[in-house]
């Protein structure tokens, strides 16, 4: 299992509260490379001003690759949901997925994780459900093409209305029924919405559409400041077969530094357990 943080990227304005390392995109890398980190996951708004190509590089020749591309900032910073209310506001949802995907298939990022981006039921009227389906097989379709994928992350139930365990989101997946979409569990969510840590992670590894993990403490914090048994969180993962990125998106608490540092200081030991 390889070992990423979430970082934002230069496009995105405001801080984000779960984007790790300080600094300039450079300053950020430097820092993930001397934390010796695997990999980074990119927490993007708006990739029209980027240089992917130039990232990927910039990556690499650290040692490092990207992870994932996180949409939740095209939420936070410019307010694009999927189940929008205004169908203007959700086709452009949609279009920046696309804008997304391409993003990660150029700076070399295997997945597009979807968290807060597909929006709230509520608010979204009749046949919302279907249309997130269908918004996200299209997307499938298109990811495919680049050689991408899309994974879909059950969140609590205070952020979310739709798709809160493993087994909603399996169910969901299904329904959608394309290859490229799958789901990723955040243990921060898990640790709220789910009875065990085994059921939902080999639920969703039997069903071979585990493609990612977020890592953030019971109380957001970092790995070991707060209460879920990370070692058992491997062994687990290990046991179901779990080969993936373990990407920190926690608080950036008491800094972005310190989360990192702290994160990194109590799953390498653990990764490193046969
Ligand atoms: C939000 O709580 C979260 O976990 C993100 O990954 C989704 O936007
Ligand atoms: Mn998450």
């Amino acid at each position: 299992m390889r070992l990423a943080l979430a970082v934002q990227t230069p496009d995105v304005s405001l801080a984000l509260p779960v984007a790790l390392l300080s600094g300039t995109w450079p300053e950020k890398l430097d820092r993930a490379a001397a934390l010796g980190v695997d990999g980074l996951e990119l927490m993007t708004a708006d990739p029209h001003g980027l240089q992917p190509r130039r990232m990927r590089q910039d990556l690499e020749s650290r040692g490092l690759n990207a992870v994932a591309i996180g949409s939740g900032a095209a939420a936070m910073q410019a307010g694009l949901t999927l189940l929008h209310a205004d169908a203007a506001v959700a086709a452009r949802a949609a279009t920046r997925l696309d804008e997304l995907t391409a993003f990660a298939a150029e700076v070399g990022a295997p997945l597009v994780t979807i968290g807060s981006f597909r929006g709230r039921l509520a608010g979204a009227g009749a046949g919302a459900r279907e249309r997130l389906a269908d918004a996200l097989r299209l997307a499938a379709e298109r990811a495919a093409a680049l050689g991408v994928r899309l994974a879909i992350e059950p969140l609590n139930r205070y952020e979310a209305d739709l798709i809160n365990t493993a087994e909603e989101g399996l169910a969901f997946v299904d329904s959608v029924g394309h290859a490229s979409l799958g789901l990723l569990l955040d243990t921060y969510h898990v640790n709220i919405e789910e009875s065990s840590w085994e059921a939902p992670i080999r639920l969703l590894m039997r069903a071979g559409r585990l493609w990612h993990v977020h890592l953030g403490d019971n109380n957001r914090l970092a790995p070991g400041d707060g209460m879920i048994d990370f070692g058992a969180l491997v062994r687990t993962l290990r046991a179901a077969g779990y080969d993936g990125a373990l990407s920190a998106e926690l608080l950036a608490r008491p800094d972005p530094d310190t989360a990192a540092r702290r994160t990194v200081e109590h799953m390498r030991p653990l990764l490193e357990d046969a």
